[in-house]
């Protein structure tokens, strides 16, 4: 079947484009864009590249083969994976390495593996090198920020020493020749996702999110897996009734992609691409909803061994952080530390701010805005999803007193100053929070998204409401 496609991903010059126009345009309406021009000044540009457009593959091996990354089969059904190094996978992979490219056609030689590398933690790999730099409109990300400081899910009882790379950013580069491709699918927990062509070009398609049952079976279970196969009518009855939106990116362009837009993506030439998942205020709240979903299904899947369970809601709780990469409380935790930063980076605001009217700036709008996004999502928890054995509680003092939050804080800080061009504020200290008059705040203790919704209200009614107060 054909698929029916009924526009294209708009692309503009990220050059002309502030940030609070692409938060307009494109964050808040959850809306794809193709973003141009910010790429001409990144190492990787430069170094991964020859001058034909090709990758340079020798650098990459010399520099970086020793590796061990994970190469898809595009030729295998669900595309299993394999361990290899960098320099395995370049040598492995010949069409992409020694064929001379101008021969398209070698890319079908019977037989070769298709293969193609994928979630390479590169950042985490090699700090020091700086291969590029996070454009500011993805800026604003709270999972890679967050995962640079804690481990967003720990399971007691199956803790080991874990791999520090391999678990624990979402920062990737990705590699593979003509050909290779990524089967239909919506991002990790529903995540924005940036995608930024080092090198070749990329044809995507993607259907939004009010239609995405369309591609789904009838118990809502399993989606198509190649949107170009032939898509049995009977598995997936509604499928021929799907719109699309495609994008040829090229090289040096940038994608954004919004929260459960599924898609599916084509590397049209040998292509090399940076990409991030990231979530923030704007989207948490799919987060939430997916981590729902996924709890109902994950507790229906186990029903019939309920009543023999001791701990049935524990269990329900371990497969879905198995599943899914975190569980209730993880996600719950999550939105108390970046509640409480919010507050933090708030009280330094209107500590260090001599205009009555500081809360009307980009910047104290941005972090209110960050608060009540939480607090709508904390409403929307359900009281009893933290209830049974989660035994959470959240002491905002010592929280404070912890030198791996106030780093979060400053992190988050830098990153609201440089998008809303502002110069760094003085080094915040917690005499700001008794200074702005929210001290009564310190013996909080958030156990619930009750008492979360229940802190933000306080905080913001105090501190907002009342400037008077300061
Ligand atoms: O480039 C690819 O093959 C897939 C990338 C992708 O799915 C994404 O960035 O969300």
């Amino acid at each position: 079947m054909e698929l029916n496609i009924v526009g294209t991903v708009e692309k503009v010059n990220g050059n002309e484009l502030s940030y609070s126009n692409f938060v307009e345009r494109y964050l808040s309406k959850n809306e794809p864009v193709v973003i141009m021009g910010l790429m001409d000044d990144w190492e990787a540009c430069r170094d991964w590249v020859f001058d034909d457009g090709k990758p340079n593959l020798q650098f990459i091996s010399s520099t970086f083969g020793n590796s061990k990354v994970q190469v898809a089969d595009c030729g295998s059904r669900e595309q299993k994976r394999s361990d290899m190094s960098v320099s395995e996978f370049i040598t492995k992979s010949v069409d992409f390495s020694s064929v001379k490219h101008d021969n398209p056609s070698t890319n079908n030689l019977k037989g070769k593996t298709l293969l193609y590398l994928k979630d390479w933690h590169f950042v985490k790999e090699y700090p020091e090198y700086t291969a590029y730099t996070t454009p500011p409109f993805f800026l604003d990300d709270w999972l890679n920020l967050y995962l640079d400081h804690y481990h967003i899910h720990e399971d007691p009882d199956t803790y080991q020493k874990r791999d520090n790379i391999s678990c624990s950013d979402y920062r990737f580069v990705y590699m593979g020749a003509k050909g290779t491709w990524t089967p239909f699918h919506a991002d990790v927990f529903r995540s924005y996702s940036w995608s930024a062509n080092v090198c070749g070009k990329k044809q995507w398609y993607f259907l939004s999110p009010g239609q995405h049952h369309l591609a789904f079976d009838r118990n809502m279970k399993n989606s198509v897996y190649d949107i170009f196969e032939d898509v049995s009518k009977t598995t997936f009855p509604n499928f021929n009734k799907t719109t699309w939106l495609e994008c040829t990116q090229d090289k040096n362009e940038i994608i954004f992609v919004p929260s459960g837009w599924f898609h599916q993506v084509h590397n049209l030439e040998d292509t090399i691409s940076i990409n991030h998942n990231w979530f923030n205020a704007y989207n948490l709240s799919w987060v939430w909803d997916l981590l729902l979903r996924d709890y109902k299904e994950a507790k229906e899947y186990i029903e019939d061994i309920k009543d023999i369970c001791d701990d049935f809601e524990g269990i329900c709780q371990r497969n879905l952080a198995a599943n899914t990469g975190m569980n209730f409380s993880d996600f719950f935790k999550f939105s108390v530390r970046f509640s409480f930063a919010n507050v933090v980076l708030l009280c330094h605001l209107a500590k260090n701010s001599d205009d009555v009217k500081w809360c009307s700036s980009f910047k104290a709008k941005n972090l209110i805005f960050n608060l009540e996004s939480v607090k709508d999502i904390a409403i929307k928890m359900n009281f009893t999803c933290l209830s049974g054995n989660h035994n959470i509680s959240l002491d905002f003092r010592s929280i404070l007193e912890d030198p791996v939050f106030l780093e979060l804080c400053c992190q988050l800080e830098k990153t609201y100053d440089f998008l809303h061009d502002q110069c760094g504020t003085k080094k915040f200290v917690m005499e700001d929070l008794v200074e702005v008059g929210i001290c009564k705040l310190f013996n909080t203790v958030v156990c619930n998204p009750e008492d979360l919704v229940v802190f933000i209200d306080h905080f913001l009614q105090n501190l907002i409401l009342s400037p008077c107060k300061r």
